[in-house]
């Protein structure tokens, strides 16, 4: 792009250079960036103007990306530990003797016989969502090593596998057209929040007429935005949906012929919704009955009208016991009244897979050369670095590598997870940007780029645009792409396994970008305009045509059966269920703060400043009765542990619940301490996903 012209001399002055990336973070966005560079320095990030979906517009956080990249407490250098664990305590070390030295480690565990590599455990989740920065070298390291395979469950696995044993898998309604909607249900989404260009189409079918209800506990912003807000108590989902079923049924709002043609299990379903009245349901969800009969009539009122009826759905809502199901009663409610028949009709959580990538050749699983090493749950990484070696578990988790993830911050039951990482057996090397809290834990940090410095390609979860992220400037400081470090690691470890110097480790960043779809997507159209458009029906199943094994949408789901459950989706109550303990009354959430991404930005001054301290909403009646006001210190308190923040008497918070916002660093919280302290390691129903919404508590004033 033309540089500026000074225009009293025409001479051209600092030519910027504006160069398209991708938004790295874990969001449904997945936005187009164009960051402006000048003399190498990059100085602004902004939406692309040119990506229909981002429409020229970042939310806070990422348009002050460059604050976050020239931090003054960016990790520069390797780091090397030189005080007791969790103390923060490091000194500077050359890349060399770092990796020489991580190697060297992790050989002296796997060279102890076949399967000791086995005590070396990879710890990744979506601090980039990059398909090349997260497990493409790195997969293949951990292969060839055959180090324990990671569940990568913390996020979204009980509303995946909900939704595969539904509608087949990851799929559902193109997001551009909930703009013309008539009627949109936003179901456990914070969507000002956390899925802001989504919101924009919304205001669309808004301004058109389109009718918005929000389903969340809380009163969030966008609960405010809607048109009526449904304020359940969490985890009682299920009990709503088939409540729901239930009215559609017995006022016959149904579209009887796309029941008969393209679903699957409808006679059973139908018995098992009309056991639930609304009476029934209400009683379970702390709402009135008449809100679920006014529910009905909304969506079964668009099958009357030949309206299209969307349901936005996202992950709040599956973090409890019964989340699977939960995703599942919802994702069977479209079929009901033949939303799916309009375009801008049907349910859309997560559409990531639409994208057909090639995870086999990133990943290269053949590496593993018949060894099939054990798995171990990201969410029970509490427990399993405190349990010992035995038959049924295998050996001790000896060494830990921790990249695109802050575990001591975003895992449940923390006091277990700080008591795994303090282990001072424990060989702990973290990837990352910043000391974060789990970086205290390490005994080498390596210094990661961040976004504006590296290659990538991405998918994204919200839309169906594949994406090209390009370099917009130099590595700061000694930082290395997380690629970089493991080819680095591997030439490292070939001194002592040969397998380690295969060509397959020294593949380029770009060559893995290329791979990663393979011919499936343009790759000159990505070099070009930094995005691409899957091709996609664009009322996917108007006629059936869904991916499960019966092609038809499964109410009934044979694979579920078979594996003891019930075949049909139901309720199924917390864990934790408020008034199933006298000593902790109060049901809390912990849902996502606005201005941070988990614990992403915490550490980030401006964004910090804007979210305040860390907070638990209350009840104006809950609050009351502990002779609580807004801005006490408080104790929120369980079996678990002891989380110290402010309290909030807000009208957000329902009664019985409250709200914890946030991921905050513990350091950056009070007495060292964030929300992770309360959760528990109990998984859910399906997916063996983190239960952080099923979490009872009490509040008490801080003496
Ligand atoms: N600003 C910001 N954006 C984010 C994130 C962030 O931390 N900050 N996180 C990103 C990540 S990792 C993800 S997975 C996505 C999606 O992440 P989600 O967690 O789905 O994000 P939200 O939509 O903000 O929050 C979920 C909403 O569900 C509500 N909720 C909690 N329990 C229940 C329940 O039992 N039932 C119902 N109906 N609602 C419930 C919460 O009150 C909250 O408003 O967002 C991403 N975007
Ligand atoms: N109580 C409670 N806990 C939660 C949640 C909740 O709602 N409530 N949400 C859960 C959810 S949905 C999720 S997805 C998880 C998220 O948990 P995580 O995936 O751990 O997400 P972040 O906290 O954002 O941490 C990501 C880290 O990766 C680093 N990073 C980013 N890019 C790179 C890179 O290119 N290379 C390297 N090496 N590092 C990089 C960042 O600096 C950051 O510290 O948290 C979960 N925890
Ligand atoms: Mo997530």
């Amino acid at each position: 792009m033309a540089g500026m012209r000074d225009s009293s001399t025409s001479i051209p002055i600092h030519p910027d250079q504006q160069i398209v990336g991708a938004c790295p973070h874990d969001c449904p966005d997945t936005c187009s960036l164009v960051t402006t560079v000048r003399d190498g320095v990059a100085t602004q990030v902004h939406g692309n103007p040119a990506h229909p979906h981002t429409d020229g517009a970042l939310c806070t956080k990422v348009s002050r990306y460059t604050e976050r990249t020239y931090h003054p407490e960016r990790i520069l250098h390797p780091l090397k530990r030189t005080g007791p664990k969790g103390c923060g305590q490091f000194e500077r070390v050359s890349w060399e003797s770092a990796l020489s030295d991580i190697a060297a480690r992790l050989s002296a565990i796997a060279s102890r016989g076949p399967d000791a590599a086995q005590a070396i455990q990879p710890y990744s989740y979506a601090g980039t969502m990059g398909l090349v920065q997260s497990e493409s070298i790195a997969a293949r390291f951990f292969h060839q090593l055959g180090a324990s395979f990671l569940n990568r469950t913390i996020c979204a696995t009980a509303g995946g596998e909900g939704l595969a044993q539904t509608l087949g898998r990851k799929v559902g309604m193109r997001v551009e057209f909930f703009a013309e909607s008539k009627l949109i249900i936003i179901w456990g989404s914070n969507s000002i929040a956390s899925n802001l260009h989504f919101w924009r189409y919304a205001q669309v079918a808004k301004r058109n007429g389109a009718k918005l209800i929000c389903i969340d506990p809380r009163k969030t912003e966008t609960a405010d935005k809607c048109h009526e807000h449904i304020a359940l108590r969490p985890g009682t989902d299920a009990a709503l949906a088939l409540a729901l079923m239930h009215e559609l049924i017995v006022n016959d709002w149904l579209d009887h012929d796309y029941l008969a043609q393209y679903t699957l299990g409808w006679e059973a379903l139908r018995a098992h919704a009309l056991e639930w009245t609304p009476e029934r349901a209400a009683a379970i969800c702390g709402i009135a009955a008449e809100q679920i009969r006014a529910l009905a009539r909304d969506y079964g009122g668009c099958l009357q009208r030949g309206e299209p009826a969307a349901i936005r759905m996202n992950y709040g809502l599956q973090r409890v016991r019964g989340g699977g199901n939960a995703v599942r009663a919802i994702a069977c409610l479209p079929a009901l009244i033949g939303a799916w028949r309009h375009r801008a009709g049907g349910v859309l959580l997560s559409c990531s897979g639409a994208f057909p990538v090639a995870r086999a050749a990133l990943e290269r699983p053949d590496l593993l050369a018949g060894r099939t090493p054990r798995t171990i749950n990201m969410v029970t990484i509490g427990n399993d670095l405190l349990r010992p070696a035995s038959p049924a578990f295998g050996p001790a988790i000896e060494a830990l590598v921790v990249y695109n993830s802050n575990p001591v911050a975003v895992a449940p039951d923390s006091s277990k997870v700080v008591q795994g990482f303090a282990r001072e057996d424990l060989f702990t090397v973290v990837l990352e940007h910043f000391q974060t809290d789990t970086a205290d834990y390490a005994d080498y940090i390596l210094p990661a780029t961040t976004q504006l410095e590296h290659w990538d390609v991405h998918l994204s979860y919200g839309h169906t645009d594949a994406l090209l992220n390009r370099p917009a400037i130099a590595p700061v400081g000694e930082a290395k792409p997380n690629t970089q470090i493991f080819r680095e690691l591997a030439a490292h470890m070939g001194r002592h396994d040969p397998g380690f110097l295969d060509p397959c480790f020294t593949e380029s960043d770009e060559s893995l970008c290329r791979a990663a779809y393979g011919s499936a997507v343009d790759f000159e159209l990505l070099l070009r305009q930094g995005f691409a458009t899957l091709p996609m029906a664009e009322a996917p199943f108007a006629s059936g045509g869904f991916p499960t094994p019966s092609g038809r949408c499964e109410f009934f789901s044979a694979r579920l059966h078979s594996q003891g459950q019930d075949g049909l989706p139901t309720y199924l109550a917390n864990y934790e269920a408020v008034g199933s303990s006298a000593e902790f009354p109060l049901a809390m959430i912990s849902p996502p703060a606005r201005n941070f991404l988990n614990s992403s930005f915490v550490n980030v001054k401006s964004l910090r400043d804007i979210e305040g301290e860390p907070i638990v909403e209350l009840h104006a009646d809950d609050a009351q009765a502990r002779a609580i006001q807004s801005g006490d210190v408080v104790r929120v308190f369980n079996q678990r542990g002891e989380y110290r923040c402010k309290a909030k008497v807000s009208p957000r918070a329902r009664p019985g619940v409250v709200n914890g916002l946030g991921v905050w660093w513990r350091k950056l919280g009070l007495a060292g301490t964030n929300v992770n302290q309360l959760t528990s390691q109990n998984l859910t129903d399906m997916g063996a996903g983190p239960t952080f919404y099923d979490c009872l508590v009490e509040v008490a004033l801080l003496k």
